[in-house]
């Protein structure tokens, strides 16, 4: 009894593991304003899905902002302190023309290209496309239930044999 119990919390512990296991590592890449106080730096760069592109910047002499072509982001009115992130999802592979709109005339541009990865098992997106009970399946979860199910009924009945 006790040891089934044992191999019982063990199946937990291992559940969580895997569910860390299974998450894609994402990262944050900084945008500021270079000493000319005219240009995005970097100006290019390459990011993966799911990571976050941040505009930071403090105690500039200019107000900046940081418009995407299209609006996919905006971090709103120009100003000389700005911390402000995107987040770019599971289907947005592609490139992102961005602007500072007070001094895009002076080239203050900037593009971000995002490279399509696969996403993340327990991701919202990916959740989005499947009901709550077939993304259990997907992740070994509902296998791993179903073997605790079973450890307790049999430690449940091997105690009434025995009692
Ligand atoms: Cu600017």
């Amino acid at each position: 009894m006790r040891r089934l119990l044992y191999v019982a919390v063990v199946l937990v512990l291992l559940q969580g593991n895997l569910g860390l296991d299974s998450e894609q590592e994402t990262e944050t890449h900084v945008v500021t304003v270079d000493s000319t106080n005219l240009r995005f730096t970097p100006s290019t760069l390459t990011v993966n899905e799911g990571d976050t592109i941040r505009f930071v910047w403090g105690g500039q002499a200019l107000p900046h902002n940081a418009v995407e072509e299209n609006e996919v982001f905006d971090s709103g009115d120009p100003e000389r302190e700005l911390d402000y992130g995107h987040v770019f999802g599971y289907e947005s592979a592609g490139t992102y023309d961005f602007f500072c709109e007070p001094h895009e005339g002076f080239g203050m541009v900037g593009s971000v290209t995002v490279q399509d990865v696969e996403a993340p098992v327990d991701t919202p997106q990916s959740v989005g496309t499947a009901t709550n009970d077939s993304s259990w399946t997907n992740n070994g979860q509902f296998f791993l239930a179903m073997g605790m199910v079973g450890l307790f009924t049999a430690a449940m009945w091997r105690a009434r044999i025995y009692d």
